[in-house]
């Protein structure tokens, strides 16, 4: 496979394939993966998280337009929201997406959180990874932000947009879902609706409690009419400074710290697991151990500690 050496060239074909061998959990995207990865960190790239049907779609379709209308490339990752309530818009973004297609500076995948145990965001942030190789200027995210696996997505953007409508207690539900806490910029969506001043009174409110040494970022809370197009260039501008933000404060390098480690600690468990397996399935092996543990013969920490005895003798001991 010759699919990152493409990708990076700019080939839409190869990148799409690439994705797909990712979701897939195919051996050979970690080694695609391997070769894009000193091309990436260029990108910039904003989650977009807020409940279902609070106007995510719409407005990363508007953000698609007011960043290519200042000549940046965009990627978009729409991370499907699939509980049954929310599963029908899917067709409504494809639609809406669609007049996009032929612009060869925007490129949108969509990742279904059907079936995904846990790799979810594993997933979600390679294929970050293949369209900041590609060189895409912004890269959009959107999730409604519920389960572990999106939460650790959002984690890993740059900037955390959070949406919030009107008139639906939403503020309230947020905050109890700890979602606030992430949010670098509110947006408070549908604002040609009742009910927009109040919320916003009630963000206010909240960032006030907050104490925000010199220096430190306090979201700012914008007024956006995402069918209507309107308020959109103050949400780019909010993310630019934000982005500046980062830069200045050294927190961009903290960041790309942080999920480096993360990322590399993920390498190092599954490669570690996946040859420790092969070693110990010669022969059936596993299945004698599985045995052993089911029938109480053994316990998984003595299992596990033998095992790193033999493999690597320094970290073999429990003081390890
Ligand atoms: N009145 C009003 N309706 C809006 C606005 N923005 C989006 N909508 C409508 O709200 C509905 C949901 O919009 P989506 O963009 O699909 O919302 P979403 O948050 O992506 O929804 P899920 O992906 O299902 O969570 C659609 O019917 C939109 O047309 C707005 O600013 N004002
Ligand atoms: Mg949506």
């Amino acid at each position: 496979m010759e699919l990152a050496k493409q990708a990076l060239k700019g080939d839409v074909r190869a990148a799409a394939k690439l994705i797909r061998s990712i979701e897939d959990e195919l051996p050979e995207a970690t080694e695609e993966l391997a070769k894009l990865y000193s091309h990436t960190g260029s990108a910039h790239i904003v989650g977009i998280t807020g409940s279902p049907g609070s106007g995510k779609s719409t407005l990363v379709d508007t953000l698609i337009d007011a960043f290519r209308r200042r000549d940046k490339t965009v990627g978009v990752i729409a991370i499907d929201p699939s509980s049954p309530f929310t599963g029908g818009s899917i067709l409504g973004d494809r639609i809406r997406m669609q007049r996009h297609c032929m612009d060869e500076g925007v490129f949108i995948r969509s990742l279904a959180t059907r079936g995904w145990h846990g790799g979810l965001s594993k997933a979600a942030v390679s294929i970050m990874h293949v369209m900041d190789a590609m060189g895409k200027d912004i890269i959009l995210v959107e999730t409604v932000g519920v389960g572990q696996g999106e939460v650790d997505v959002i984690n890993a953007v740059h900037t955390s947009i959070v949406t919030l409508v009107p008139g639906m207690g939403d503020s309230i539900q947020t905050i109890k879902a700890g979602i606030l806490e992430i949010a670098d910029i509110f947006v408070i969506n549908k604002m040609d609706k009742e009910g927009v001043w109040e919320i916003k009174a009630e963000i206010e409110a909240m960032l006030q409690m907050r104490t925000y040494s010199p220096g430190s970022w306090r979201p700012p809370v914008f007024l956006t009419s995402a069918v209507a197009n309107e308020g959109i260039d103050e949400v780019v501008e909010g993310i630019y400074q934000h982005n500046k933000f980062l830069t200045t404060s050294g927190k961009r390098d903290l960041r790309l710290r942080e999920r480096a480690k993360i990322e590399f600690t993920e390498a190092l468990k599954s490669s570690f697991v996946d040859c420790i397996f092969r070693e110990i399935d010669k022969d059936g092996g596993l299945e004698r151990l599985l045995d052993d543990l089911a029938h109480r013969r053994t316990d998984p920490y003595s299992a596990a500690a033998n095992i790193m005895r033999k493999a690597i003798p320094k970290c073999g001991s429990p003081s390890h």
